[in-house]
């Protein structure tokens, strides 16, 4: 049985959401990328240990409010992929508040939490990350979500993170039946 699993990726313009899901679908990556808008959906097939699933991405734009219309597309959601750019630290913050209205919305109502993973993306860019990293693990820890570090640009953690996310969709969805 392929099972569908429903996984929303959410974070600040410019971090990479849509470069990862292009690393992971297409293997490639380019410098020139439209900034997304509303909501870029792309179907995905995946083996997991427990069997084939079809992953459908929902790469939300980053640039415009959650209001209640692109909270919409999160209803039902698996999992939930949060990125931000280890380049612009600045970028993690919003991931906190992002968190929450995701959880009211759509998982609390439902009796659960958001499951999912917090991406630190962009380590190939030259510089010191650490304080960006430590902060990002602690985040995540702080939410229960997994942490992977990725680069679209060379696909560093991007097959790692999928899969991560994806394991924890099954989860949910196991719950959920
Ligand atoms: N060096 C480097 N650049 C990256 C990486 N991922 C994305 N970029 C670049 O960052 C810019 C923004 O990438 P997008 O994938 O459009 O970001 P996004 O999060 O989808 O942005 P919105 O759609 O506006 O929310 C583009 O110029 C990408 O080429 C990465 O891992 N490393
Ligand atoms: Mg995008």
């Amino acid at each position: 049985m392929v099972r569908t699993l429903k996984i929303i990726m959410v974070g600040p313009g410019g971090v990479g959401k849509s470069s990862l899901v292009r690393r992971f679908a297409e293997d490639a990556f380019s410098h020139n990328v439209r900034a997304t808008i509303g909501v870029d959906v792309t179907v995905q097939r995946l083996l997991l240990p427990e069997g084939d699933a079809e992953l459908i991405l929902f790469d939300m734009a980053g640039q415009q409010t959650f209001d209640d219309v692109r909270m919409n597309y999160c209803r039902n959601a698996h999992s939930v992929i949060f990125v931000y750019d280890v380049s612009r630290p600045e970028t993690l913050r919003p991931l906190a508040e992002m968190y929450r209205q995701i959880s009211q919305m759509c998982f609390i109502p439902r009796g659960e939490y958001p499951r999912g993973v917090l991406v630190a993306n962009k380590i190939d860019i030259d510089g010191d990350h650490s304080e960006a990293l430590e902060r990002g693990r602690q985040l995540a820890k702080l939410l229960s979500l997994e942490f992977v570090m990725t680069s679209a640009r060379t696909g560093d953690g991007v097959g790692e993170l999928f899969l991560c996310t994806a394991s924890e969709a099954a989860c949910a969805a196991r719950q959920e039946s």
